[in-house]
């Protein structure tokens, strides 16, 4: 049946069929006619930002963890966009699904120099899947169509769709509206890269398995395999929640120099790696520190990252899940059996529990002691919390301290590795999980970022909390520069007071001084998230200690300078430790 529509309405319609539940961004005169069919929509709540780079942050983490809807930003052309593309850029690298809708100049009105006049196009070439342009009442729903079936395909990424100013305005008549169809397939793996896999798996005497963030849904198959194996399981950053921490071949993220002793010891003598839905990139191998043995078997979506770094054995193009359920099938049909793996256990139990110990053993009457926050926030959250954790040496902490059940339940923007990711990350996951709890693990200087974000969760009644690692520093930083270089350049930031942020979100307040109080302030918080109220833990942590990663990554970035270099490296530091 013929309708009069506007584009705006059109559109609306199509985010409906693709299954968006929430829009994220801030409304202008590019955008006006699509935030008013917004309001309109039964299925779809428009959430107000108070900048759009929060905007983006929450709906990239959204998808990461909303099963089966999408990341959707409504933002106006321009200085939205620009605003959002910290956002985007990160949903880019790290492979999340996000459609970026965005307000267009009127391209029928002949006028130049038009607010907001800028090729967005050309702006977001580096760091989209595509990007498409609407001119045409007829183009609006399948040219969404189009960006959600790209935006969910392969390895995922952000999409733009801008929609031309008069067409979301005026209205024409269009016919109904088609329902949407999923053409995509996944890729399978093809049978005898399978076979070739399961043998030198079979045929190694110490195989390894490291899992990234492409092996989300495929945690019941990993298990599977890694108990016909007995092989140890190490992780990427990203992919820290792809396999359960509590499972007894579970080592921690990465392996080699930068790694906790559980997986450096675990992956000490691996003569085979089954790498499944991860690319080697520089944060998740310590800086390239992890030895690789030459027997790689490499499975991803994703066929570019195959031989980048690390050359491949065997590479396998599929979709993780049904790679890892087609391998465990052909290593049982070869007769494998869950393997003997006592020894390996205890090692890794023994290894993790005095790893814990080291961090636990001096409670401080001064500060708060890492190791004894992160066993305390663990057995007091529900297994099936969620944990956002932002840029720095909070989150290597976090990816070394806390153990993890559930796939999807920890994210980290990692290779674009943009601070300021959790406050708004934290308000996506809420959105997306209501009835789970939800809180962020952040730095000071992340924090000061995106704080003000934390009205938009009191507004919206979202009980999330904000555990702010408040040290004064750009740790991360300020450690790297320590060491070599003995200055603090621009890494001590200011004064910050963060009950003020709280003040000024209505957001609850709570301080946490030592070790002593670490329980009681974490039950408080949860009491108050649990009503709805958005809850800020001043957090006054304990840097003194590197992170495994932290100490890792120094010692390889080093050893690979040449010697020249090198020398001159440490020549520089020992003069200014010495003479001051
Ligand atoms: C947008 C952006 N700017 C700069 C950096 C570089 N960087 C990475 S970690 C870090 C320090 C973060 O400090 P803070 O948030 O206080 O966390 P801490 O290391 O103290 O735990 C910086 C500056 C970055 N990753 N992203
Ligand atoms: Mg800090």
């Amino acid at each position: 049946m013929a309708m009069k529509r506007n584009g705006a309405w059109l559109a609306v319609r199509a985010l409906e069929e693709v299954g968006v539940r929430f829009t994220f961004g801030i409304p202008g005169v590019h955008n006006t006619e699509l935030y008013d069919a917004l309001a309109l929509s039964e299925r779809i709540t428009p959430v107000l930002v108070t900048h759009e780079q929060g905007a983006s942050f929450m709906a990239e983490a959204f998808s990461r963890v909303s099963d089966g809807s999408i990341g959707c930003l409504v933002i106006v052309p321009a200085a939205g966009l620009t605003h959002a593309m910290s956002g985007i850029g990160e949903a880019y690298l790290d492979g999340v699904p996000l459609l970026v809708i965005s307000g267009g100049i009127r391209r029928d009105s002949g006028r130049h120099y038009q607010l907001h006049q800028l090729d967005q196009q050309q702006l977001v070439s580096a760091i989209t899947k595509a990007a498409f342009l609407v001119e045409r009442h007829e183009d609006v729903v399948p040219t969404i169509y189009r960006a959600y079936e790209i935006a969910t395909s392969g390895l995922p990424g952000p999409v733009l769709v801008e929609i031309a100013g008069e067409v979301q305005m005026f209205s024409t008549e269009v016919a109904e509206v088609p329902k949407y169809e999923r053409r995509y397939v996944p890729p399978a793996p093809d049978p005898a890269l399978v076979d070739r896999a399961a043998a030198l798996l079979r045929a190694s005497r110490h195989p390894g398995i490291y899992l990234g963030w492409g092996a989300r849904e495929a945690t019941a198959f990993s298990v599977e395999v890694a108990e016909l194996l007995g092989a140890p399981v190490s992780t990427t950053m990203q992919g820290l929640s792809v396999f359960p921490h509590d499972h007894p071949l579970h080592t921690g993220m990465g392996f080699g120099a930068s790694a906790v002793p559980a997986a450096r010891h675990a992956f000490d003598a691996c003569d085979c790696l089954l790498a499944v839905g991860v690319r080697f990139a520089e944060l998740a191998t310590g800086s390239y520190g992890m030895r690789i043995p030459e027997a790689l078997i490499h499975a991803d979506i994703d066929p570019r990252v195959f031989n980048r770094n690390y050359p491949a054995a065997v590479a396998i193009e599929s979709d993780a899940r049904l790679f890892l359920a087609r391998l465990g099938s052909a290593l049982k049909d070869a007769g494998a059996a869950p393997a003997d793996a006592t020894a390996l256990r205890r090692q890794i139990a023994s290894d993790k529990a005095a790893f814990r110990d080291r961090w636990t053993r001096s409670p401080s009457e001064r500060k708060v002691s890492p190791g004894i926050f992160f066993q305390t926030l663990r057995s007091k959250l529900e297994r099936d919390a969620y944990v956002v954790v932002d840029d720095g040496n909070h989150t290597f902490l976090t990816a070394e301290q806390f153990p993890v059940y559930e796939s999807k339940h920890l994210i980290s923007p990692t290779d674009f590795n943009c601070m300021g990711y959790s406050v708004p990350g934290a308000i996506g996951i809420k959105l997306a999980h209501p009835e789970h709890q939800v809180c962020a693990v952040v730095g000071d200087g992340a924090f000061m970022m995106t704080a003000m974000e934390i009205l938009t969760a009191a507004s919206n009644r979202l009980g999330v909390i904000y555990f702010v690692f408040h040290d004064g520093e750009l740790a991360q930083i300020a450690q790297l520069q320590q060491v070599p270089l003995k200055h603090k350049t621009c890494t001590v930031i200011g004064d910050l007071r963060v009950e003020g942020v709280a003040t000024a979100t209505g957001a609850r307040y709570l301080a946490m001084q030592s070790d002593a109080q670490v329980e009681s302030i974490i039950a408080q918080a949860l009491e108050l998230a649990e009503r709805g109220d958005p809850v800020i833990v001043d957090v006054n942590i304990d840097y003194s200690r590197k992170t495994a990663f932290t100490q890792g990554v120094v010692k390889v970035s080093l050893g690979r300078l040449p010697m020249a270099e090198r020398l001159r490296f440490i020549a520089r530091a020992l003069k200014r430790h010495t003479l001051g």
